[in-house]
């Protein structure tokens, strides 16, 4: 087998260029790569196609430099999101477009962020909002089926991804999934007032399995204004407003009630507000503070609650 340094020069993308040469190098392009539409690639397989060359330390470094610049940059964060669920995207989504001043980041314990919005229900891909949530939808750019008091989107999955993308696309908003919120930064004043000033995360699988593994400590995000959008359901359901009944910040929870659209969505979107200093909650995970009734296959009520959690956060930036 051939000594390794003879193997790695053999290999290095720069061919040749001895190997502490070819880290450091600007990779040469040597790729005459002429497609420039997918028609100059069509039935060329053969005969030109070729990926240009690459060191598998390049996409590495391509990855982390970027994740670990940005978790430096959202180590202080304007606005904390908890949640990519229809709530949390439909929020970020009102603050990515009013504020692109402020630093937004969303925490988002799945690795595919969008909750339970990927279905209309149980097997259901179409999904309904009532009106006037069609506004909502009509800001979005999501077309729908009118169908009177309440509108259908084809497929949840292009109300969520259609969201999902335009929220990705804000240089201000930064999305860390598979990351979990699991506690929160508190402040007290003089008298005892606690606010909440930002929220601890750790890696999802760390934060299901630290009943089984040593510990791994946590990292930590400092933000004045958290919203929280954590659903009801779920392996962290509802999760900062059962933390603020166990650090004592809350007496304890309403529990949601039973299914009523008629009475819960409009409950939802009008009490989203600061349940305590520094945390506003929206969505489902609402629900379970005020003992609000669920509403099931409907969701308005999550975009609109995102829209009054975003019109609650900036209250703070405005004052
Ligand atoms: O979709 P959800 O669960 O929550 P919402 O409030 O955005 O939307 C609720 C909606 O999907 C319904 O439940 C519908 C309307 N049905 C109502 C009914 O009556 O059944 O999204 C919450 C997101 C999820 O993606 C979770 O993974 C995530 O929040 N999450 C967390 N992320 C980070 N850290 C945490 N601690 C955490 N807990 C939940």
């Amino acid at each position: 087998m051939s000594p390794p340094s003879a193997m790695y020069a053999e290999t290095s993308h720069a061919d040749g260029v001895p190997l502490k040469a070819a880290f450091d190098v600007k990779p040469v392009p040597i790729h005459n790569n002429k497609a420039q539409t997918l028609e100059d690639m069509a039935n060329k397989w053969e005969e030109s196609f070729k990926f240009a060359p690459i060191r598998e330390s390049q996409v590495s470094r391509a990855m982390t430099r970027r994740y670990f610049n940005d978790l430096d940059t959202y180590a202080e964060s304007d606005i904390v999101i908890v949640g990519a669920g229809s709530c949390g995207l439909s929020t970020a989504y009102m603050l990515g477009k009013a504020r692109p001043d402020l630093k937004i980041a969303i925490i988002e314990s799945g690795v595919a962020p969008g909750g339970g919005a990927w279905l209309g229900g149980q097997l259901f891909s179409a999904m309904v909002m009532r009106k006037p949530a069609e506004v909502f939808l009509n800001d979005l750019g999501v077309p729908y089926d009118d169908e009177g008091d309440f509108v259908v989107v084809k497929h949840a999955a292009l109300f969520t991804s259609t969201l999902l993308s335009k929220v990705l696309s804000f240089p201000n908003v930064k999305l860390f999934n598979a990351t979990a919120v699991e506690d929160l930064i508190t402040r007290q004043d003089a008298d005892g007032n606690v606010r909440i000033a930002g929220v601890v995360t750790n890696w999802t699988l760390v934060s299901m399995h630290h009943d089984d593994q040593s510990c791994m400590d946590p990292n930590t995000i400092n933000a004045p204004v958290i919203i929280s959008t954590t659903g009801h359901d779920g392996p962290f359901g509802a999760f900062s407003v059962k933390r603020l009944v166990s650090m004592q910040q809350l007496e304890k929870l309403g529990g949601m009630r039973g299914l009523d659209m008629n009475r819960a969505e409009d409950a939802i979107v009008k009490r989203t507000r600061e349940v305590v200093p520094g945390l506003i909650v929206g969505g489902m995970e609402l629900s379970e503070v005020d003992g609000a009734n669920r509403m099931g296959p409907t969701f308005g009520a999550m975009a609109l609650s995102g829209v009054k959690a975003a019109e609650e956060a900036l209250k703070v930036f405005d004052e």
